[in-house]
């Protein structure tokens, strides 16, 4: 049965649940050194605030709790495609793991300043009517004064497959117009604002006076977010693509579950396996994208 054993963990020291009247469980998890919050519903990371700091994540104050809409905000999952469906426009943008019910299979305290926590979705009927193929994904999250996080996608098919992945973060930024995204000069991207897909170079830092929607290429380990009063490090393992989006006024405004002024306060750096990056496993392997924030 799904989730059967929350009990168990709620009696752990810094572990709290809670649900809405949609019946959507939020987990709270504080150690000596962070607290994190999670919705069950898509593994989805909502918050990390390491002791003595601001939020690292933004979530939209009207995103929505309902176990079927995407969450706007935090660390969305999108996986086992990005973006639209490649051939099928009726089926889910982003995939359909950011829009599942996971299960909460562990929750340990390492040591006073480090918790683990994962999550574990398997294939369904109703995934296998999405995507015809049997899987295995684990999302494991270490929650320290840096959070780290281990996506881990298993084949258990008895075919190869392949797939797109994207950990969308929203990071919380004081300003965008004085917040500049470091590690992506010279670097080739596809511009996707407005449907378009030109090619085109980064010169220089990324900054934010207009819509953005660039897939960066060939990405290296190590991005900052540089905001007047911190800087965001991003350290990542097996992902070589980078989407860095920032709606902007229009599109802010076109979207319910986004406050018409929140796009001044939100950037997305998102570390994926998009485009020539994806990932095509054969049957019984496994591949993991790992990802480590920290507020320097
Ligand atoms: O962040 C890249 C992107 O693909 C944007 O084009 C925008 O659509 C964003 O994801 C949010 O997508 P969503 O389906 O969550 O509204």
């Amino acid at each position: 049965m799904q989730n059967s054993h929350l009990q168990e963990f709620a009696q752990l020291d810094g572990v709290s649940f809670s649900k809405n009247e949609h019946g959507h469980i939020t987990v709270k998890i504080e150690n000596a050194s962070a607290t994190a919050e999670f919705s069950i519903f898509g593994a989805h990371l909502l918050s990390f605030t390491p002791k003595n700091q601001e939020d690292l994540f933004w979530v939209s104050k009207k995103a929505i709790f309902n176990n079927t809409k995407a969450i706007r905000g935090g660390m969305p999952i999108c996986w086992p495609w990005f973006n639209a469906h490649p051939s099928d426009s009726t089926k889910p943008a982003h995939g359909f793991a950011r829009i599942s019910e996971w299960e909460l299979v562990h929750i340990t305290h390492l040591d006073e300043n480090k918790t683990e926590v994962i999550f574990k979705l398997n294939d369904s009927e109703k995934t296998q009517a999405l995507w015809p193929h049997a899987f295995g994904i684990q999302l494991k999250f270490i929650i320290n004064s840096k959070l780290e996080a281990r996506f881990t996608v298993t084949n258990t098919d008895t075919k190869a497959f392949t797939y797109a992945t994207a950990l969308h973060s929203y990071f919380n930024v004081q300003d965008i117009s004085k917040t500049q995204v470091l590690g992506l000069d010279a670097l080739n991207y596809i511009n996707t604002v407005g449907g378009t897909r030109a090619k085109e170079v980064q010169q220089g830092p990324v900054s934010i006076s207009q819509e953005v929607d660039r897939i960066y290429l060939d990405t290296p380990t190590t991005l900052t977010i540089k905001s007047p009063s911190r800087t965001i490090a991003i350290a990542s393992k097996n992902t070589q693509t980078t989407v860095v989006w920032n709606p902007w006024i229009e599109k802010a405004k076109s979207m319910a579950d986004f406050g018409d002024d929140e796009y001044k306060e939100m950037i997305c750096v998102e570390n994926c396996n998009i485009e020539h990056d994806q990932v095509t496993l054969d049957t019984g392997l496994s591949h993991t994208m790992i990802i480590k924030f920290s507020a320097i």
